[in-house]
């Protein structure tokens, strides 16, 4: 089998260097580099029918990226790629993202080595030729010597089990797997339920169609002003120049090219730090949480009197008192994804929107036409699932690979992701996961943190190459002393504190264990340091 046909059918089992799951940013880019920079094999499968993972998938109307600035949430490798895309907005629609990546898909032509509309939906190591075989469910199957799972961090999506929502009539859209083809709210009643970065993006933009819209909400978020605007072409042209040093400080200041607020609380009086929220929150963006002073996230004091500020916001902006009230957060600011938004608490003001606090007031149930809470019935002919995903830890569990002994990764799994680096895990020998559970992910840049990710690949095999080895993998001792620095860096923050997706508390059942590392960029040292070192928290195995 070469690469650029189909696969073919089970029993005979064609050989590559690598397969790469995934089509979105992580998985490309392991392809490309896998592929174009180190002349391996390699074959990729994505269960959608294009590239772009993540941006394939959630095309609920709003969507848009949540980071500081587009140029920087893309790929940092090529210059050229760089030079030639133009981003018109600061913070980029679902679409632009999107078109960007068919674009790099197409200049670097991943495509023919991809097969589409695939899951793969078994993998499994065989120790004796120290490969990977994986099925797909069209009935294929594959094998290579490594496996690299690029996943994604929010796939899985979340999906409620109310009483009833089954015999719900109408349509029922989760923003994670939203259609392709235009959903019309005109004249409808539509309920929303999640008031994370998907719904705050998604509810604006509905309302301004629906008949009616009734947010249910289970927690109020701090969502911060995007104050998107067009992307100043000058602002581009200078990125551009300056490309190399702005690709080097997003490595070393935590994804984000530009310096953060050094400013001591301590050192300025009330008023004063006042008016810097001030200017942050008119700056918009990340800003309020990264520029106003340092340890936002560290200091308890600090960020009660951010998050007061923010409070003060919504009450200055939301006309009704009461919907204001329930709109307020009260867990510390920033430890749910902090989220920029385009009018949402506007929204609220609005004779179409009602604003129902399910912490007071929550769901009993579902009928034919309307949900049915504990106070009252909301006649909607639509519900939009805005309920987010099993993040991080969920894609890989759906995988299930299958590893030494044929051990699942469920049942490794049952009570702790353990793992080493965020990317290797015991038992499981040459499979690696971009921005799997304890990387930095969502914490980090997450394209150019794949980048990363994938040189640390690179480093292991060809360590392996070098040496004639056939197979590495971390150790349980590695595992647990990689689990106990991921926690002990999260537990110096007020993360831990909250419920969130960061810590698996949003699934029922789902094991509570923080799911990134929050210091990106040493954690990329730690990568360098560990490949430098000859891999010492690793085992390896001659090559058969
Ligand atoms: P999130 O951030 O996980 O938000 C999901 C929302 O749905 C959140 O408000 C949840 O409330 C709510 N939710 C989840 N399950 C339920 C049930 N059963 N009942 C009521 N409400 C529920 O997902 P998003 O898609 O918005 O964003 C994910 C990331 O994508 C985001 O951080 C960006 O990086 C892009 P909760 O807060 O758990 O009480």
């Amino acid at each position: 089998m070469n690469a650029s046909g189909a696969t073919p059918p089970v029993g005979s089992s064609p050989a590559y260097d690598a397969i790469v799951i995934g089509a979105g940013f992580g998985g490309l880019y392991a392809l490309y580099h896998l592929r174009d920079e180190m002349g391996l094999s390699v074959r990729g499968f994505d269960g959608a029918s294009d590239v772009g993972g993540t941006w394939w998938y959630n095309r609920y109307p709003g969507a848009r990226v949540d980071a500081p600035s587009s140029p920087f949430y893309a790929y940092t490798f090529s210059q050229e790629l760089v030079d030639e895309w133009v981003w018109p907005e600061t913070q980029s629609t679902q679409a632009d993202v999107l078109a960007y990546v068919e674009h790099v898909a197409d200049k670097f032509d991943l495509r023919k080595d991809i097969q589409f509309d695939t899951f793969v939906t078994d993998a499994r190591y065989d120790d004796d030729n120290q490969h990977w075989t994986i099925e797909t469910d069209g009935g294929e199957r594959a094998t290579a010597r490594f496996l690299i799972c690029a996943i994604g961090a929010l796939f899985v999506a979340n999906m409620p089990d109310y009483t009833g929502i089954d015999d719900f009539a109408g349509d029922i859209y989760h923003t994670g797997r939203w259609p392709h083809e235009p959903v019309s709210f005109e004249g409808k009643r539509v309920g929303v339920i999640g008031t994370g970065s998907s719904g705050v993006q998604a509810i604006p933009q509905i309302a301004k169609t629906a008949d009616h819209v009734t947010v249910l909400q289970r927690t109020p978020q701090y969502a911060l002003p995007a104050r998107n605007r067009p992307l100043p072409q000058e602002d581009l042209e200078q990125y551009r120049e300056d490309w190399d040093d702005l690709r080097a400080s997003m490595r070393y200041r935590g994804g984000w090219p530009f310096p953060t607020s050094k400013l001591q609380a301590a050192d300025h009086t009330f008023e004063e730090r006042q008016e810097r929220y001030e200017e942050m929150w008119e700056r918009g963006g990340m800003h309020l949480a990264i520029n106003s002073f340092t340890g936002v996230y560290v200091d308890e004091e600090l960020n009660e009197e951010i998050a007061e500020f923010v409070r003060g916001k919504i009450r200055d902006i939301v006309d009704d008192p009461e919907t204001a009230q329930k709109l307020m957060p009260s867990y510390p600011f920033g430890t749910k994804r902090l989220i920029l938004d385009n009018g949402y608490f506007e929204t609220y003001n609005r004779d179409n929107v009602t604003l129902v606090d399910l912490r007071n007031d929550p769901i009993e149930a579902f009928t034919e036409s309307s949900v049915r809470t504990v106070h009252g019935e909301h006649p909607i002919d639509v519900l939009v699932l805005a309920t987010g995903f099993d993040a991080v830890s969920g894609s890989m569990l759906k995988l299930n690979p299958k590893g030494r002994g044929g051990v699942p990764l469920k049942e490794k799994w049952a009570e702790r992701f353990d793992n080493h680096l965020g990317m290797t895990i015991a038992g499981y020998p040459n499979l690696f996961m971009i921005h799997g559970p304890g990387a930095p992910g969502v914490f980090f840049t997450m394209p150019l943190g794949a980048e990363l990710q994938t040189a640390w690949i690179e480093s292991c095999i060809r360590h392996l190459d070098e040496a004639g080895l056939g197979a590495m993998e971390a150790t349980e001792d590695a595992e647990a002393s990689w689990d106990a620095e991921i926690n002990g860096i999260a537990n110096r923050t007020l993360y831990p504190r909250t419920d969130s997706w960061y810590t698996g508390a949003n699934i029922p059942g789902k094991p509570r264990q923080f799911l990134g590392h929050l210091m990106g960029s040493q954690y990329f040292n730690r990568l360098t340091e560990v490949a430098e070192a000859g891999f010492k928290d690793f085992v390896f195995e001659e090559r058969r």
